[in-house]
């Protein structure tokens, strides 16, 4: 794109829009960094000019070069006056979407054409966005030494208790895709790596289609060697906070984008709710029974939501109710050492200090009704020198959701897949 005080200027954008005035034609293009006007006097136009374009579609792909002077009306204070206007790809009418948003489509719709939906500087802001969450996420995880790794996305068995999994077919075997990548990241504590972290697909056959679940989401995932849960919060809330302070900073123009004119960073410490407070809250306001020993439903969760009003954590969970790898206390096993970070609207991570000892970890995978032989190859590190650890996982279209007060969490994936949608 030109600058304005460029005198001479080649642009190459899409085709916005095209007002013809008869004696003068505008083009807007438009490309990543943002839309210019091409204005063309139709008596002092080049005949290649004029026929060049005769009939030039909207989002079409055009080359123009030519002066850029400056013009008040015009959007940016300038425009360029062409001396030359070419064609590269021309594009079909009626178009499947509104780019330029006169006309409002549903998500479906959107969903359906991505590539032409992701052309709205509004949409492009999302994943602009998302880009640079990802990226404060890990430069704040290098800067705390930690290693980036990639654990396998097809295994053998059920990470977190045998549900929701989507079988594939793997030669001979029956393989499956992987819910969290738990497991292995418990096991590069018994490599000694101490501080480890991957952001990558999890897999969740999810039956039930809502604003908030995907069956294949973005993880961030963290494992820590010699820390417990309290430090898990710490970090946690420490990157939540750095990644908003990230974006505040660097994503102005996307924020404007998407009429976000308060961009607030949440403030620390967030507060720390034992779950046995979170189910009393919930209890007075909502409809549905709740009692203590509960998973915390939807409703109940923007009850508690609502009554905190800031970002918060979820502590001392009943055991029953976490995995088999959550610690539980040792002067009462009937809680555990599992938190949950929380968002107003929803929840945006769990994470606990993880059962260390092989005996504590065979024994609570029996009581949740599992095989200790379907774990074997998880189960064998814990008897060579396992240190004690935490962690947590994030999931990466949650915390965009949330932070860009996104309606349904498919906005904030650029090919999402949900009960119904497998295209494109
Ligand atoms: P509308 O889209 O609101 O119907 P219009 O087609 O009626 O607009 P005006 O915006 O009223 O046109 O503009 C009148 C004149 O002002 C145009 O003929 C043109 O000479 C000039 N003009 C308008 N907009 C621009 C612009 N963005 N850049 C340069 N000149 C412009
Ligand atoms: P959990 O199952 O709570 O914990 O998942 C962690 C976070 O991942 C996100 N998430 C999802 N996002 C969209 N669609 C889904 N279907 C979906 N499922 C999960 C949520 C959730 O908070 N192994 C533990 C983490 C750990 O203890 O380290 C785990 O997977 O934001």
């Amino acid at each position: 794109m030109v600058t304005p005080d460029t005198e001479h200027a080649k642009i190459i954008g899409w085709v916005h829009e095209v007002r013809d005035l008869g004696g003068l034609a505008f083009f807007l293009i438009r490309d990543r960094t943002g839309i210019i006007q091409v204005t063309i006097p139709k008596k002092k136009a080049s005949e290649e000019v004029l026929a060049a374009i005769k009939g030039v579609s909207r989002e079409s792909v055009v080359q123009v070069t030519g002066q850029v002077k400056a013009m008040e009306k015009a959007p940016g204070g300038r425009e360029l006056l062409p001396s030359s206007f070419d064609v590269l790809s021309r594009s079909d009418s009626p178009l499947p979407l509104d780019v330029v948003e006169k006309v409002p489509a549903d998500l479906d719709t959107r969903l359906d054409v991505r590539f032409l939906d992701a052309r709205r500087p509004r949409v492009a802001a999302v994943f602009e966005i998302r880009s640079a969450v990802l990226h404060a996420v890990q430069q704040f995880l290098h800067k705390r030494e930690f290693t980036q790794i990639t654990t396998p996305k097809i295994v053998a068995a059920a990470t977190e208790g045998g549900t929701e999994l989507f079988p594939i077919a793997y030669f001979e075997k029956e393989a499956f895709l992987n819910q969290s990548p738990q497991l292995y990241k418990q096991m590069m504590m018994a490599a000694g790596f101490e501080k480890v972290y991957e952001i990558g697909p999890i897999f969740r056959a999810e039956e039930h289609n809502t604003t908030k679940h995907l069956n294949e989401a973005t993880s961030i995932d963290v494992e820590v060697s010699f820390a417990d849960h309290y430090d898990m919060m710490t970090l946690l809330e420490e990157m939540i906070i750095t990644t908003y302070e990230h974006i505040s900073q660097t994503c102005q123009d996307q924020l404007a984008n998407l009429e976000i004119e308060e961009f607030e960073v949440p403030k620390g410490p967030f507060t720390r709710l034992p779950y046995a407070e979170a189910i009393e809250i919930a209890a007075k306001k909502i409809d549905e029974p709740i009692k203590y020993g509960d998973d915390l439903g939807s409703a109940a969760e923007r009850a508690v939501g609502e009554e905190m009003g800031a970002h918060y954590f979820i502590t001392d969970w009943p055991s029953s109710i976490r995995p088999y790898y959550a610690m539980p206390y040792e002067d009462d096993p009937s809680i555990c050492k599992a938190f949950d970070l929380m968002h107003p609207r929803m929840e945006l991570s769990s994470g606990a200090q993880r059962v260390h000892q092989y005996d504590l970890l065979v024994s609570q995978i029996i009581a949740k009704g599992l095989s200790p032989e379907s774990f074997e190859f998880y189960l064998r590190p814990f008897r060579y020198g396992m240190p004690p650890h935490a962690g947590f996982g994030v999931g990466a279209e949650r915390l965009v959701m949330t932070m860009l007060g996104l309606q349904n969490i498919r906005e904030a994936v650029l090919f999402p897949r949900d009960r119904h949608r497998l295209v494109p």
